[in-house]
């Protein structure tokens, strides 16, 4: 029977579909590269369907299916798959509202640089970001090292999924919409959608003593429906985000408050960004070469 749907967690050579006409249904979906992917396209797919895809399949019985079709995109968010030589592309999710830059007060410390490079995809791809910062509840004095990008217009929200803080502001922002939760391992994604969902989403890891860092615990992304319309991504933690699109060159273009400065011929490298903006720029020249 055909039927429409879409993925909610990818597998090698499957995919779980969640279904349009009954959302507590999940069907596990096998499906072939060369009937869904675009063989022309530049970049080519590390996994030709992704968290988000909507999807036409055909299913045998209640639980098994095939994909037969993939739907075009209303956008979606990649980056460079990691670890991989030439173009090939990983697209974290796709039909989304807001990505979710979520990150930590400490334990991992809060780190701007992913920040910069989650801010730089959204808008190469035009989906709304929204930064969450986790763990307020390790807050020490006063300090407020978001306050960059808040000065940035950039809608920010502090929360504690450990003390449920700000987690109604954050439920209220995302009802009815479809957002991927994305960040460094450690950060408390899984622990928060388990906040907001009201239930387990999965497993939730320690942060290692020497290295202060996350211990990749989720290795998939898995989207969940919560009823009302809203639908939460969980990724897995992610140590670099290697940028598609994006050319040195242009790069300052993506700091709007130093691009400005640079065109009235100002100086710009007392600004907050400049040295993540040094950065990024030196790994896309590499790149280019
Ligand atoms: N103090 C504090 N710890 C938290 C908070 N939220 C999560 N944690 C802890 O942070 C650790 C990592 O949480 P996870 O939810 O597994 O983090 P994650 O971002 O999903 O990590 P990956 O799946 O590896 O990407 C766990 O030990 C959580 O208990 C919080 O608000 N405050
Ligand atoms: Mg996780």
């Amino acid at each position: 029977m055909k039927k429409t749907g879409v993925i909610s967690e990818v597998f090698p050579k499957m995919a779980n579909v969640i279904l349009d006409e009954d959302e507590s249904k999940k069907i596990l979906c096998t499906y072939r590269r060369g009937q869904i992917v675009d063989r022309d396209a530049e970049w080519r797919e590390r996994s030709p369907v992704c968290p988000g895809d909507k999807v036409q399949i055909h299913s045998y019985g209640s639980r098994d299916g095939v994909i037969e079709e993939l739907f075009p995109r209303t956008n979606f968010i990649s980056r460079r798959a990691p670890g991989r030589e030439g173009k090939i592309m990983h697209t974290i999710a796709a039909n989304i509202d807001f990505v979710v830059i979520t990150s930590s007060l400490h334990d991992p410390d809060f780190s701007p640089g992913l920040i910069d490079r989650f801010l730089i995809a959204t808008t190469v791809s035009q989906i709304r970001p929204i930064i969450v910062i986790n763990k307020m509840d390790l807050k020490v004095g006063e300090e407020r090292p978001w306050k960059l990008y808040e000065d940035l217009g950039y809608r920010c929200i502090p929360v504690s999924s450990k003390e449920r803080s700000g987690i109604e502001e954050l439920r209220a922002a995302l009802k009815g919409k479809t957002s991927v939760f994305c960040g460094h391992s450690g950060v408390g994604k899984t622990s928060l959608l388990s906040e907001l969902f009201g239930e387990v989403v999965g497993r939730v890891g320690d942060i290692s003593k020497s290295t202060g860092k996350g211990k990749h615990t989720t290795t998939v992304s898995k989207l969940i429906t919560v009823g009302d319309g809203t639908r939460f991504i969980d990724t897995p933690g992610i140590k670099e985000f290697g940028l598609i699109g994006v050319d040195g060159k242009d790069l300052i273009q993506y700091f709007p408050e130093m691009y400005e400065l640079q065109v009235k011929r100002e100086s710009y490298d007392h600004l907050p960004r400049y040295e993540s903006y040094l950065r990024i720029k030196a790994a896309l020249d590499d790149e280019g070469r």
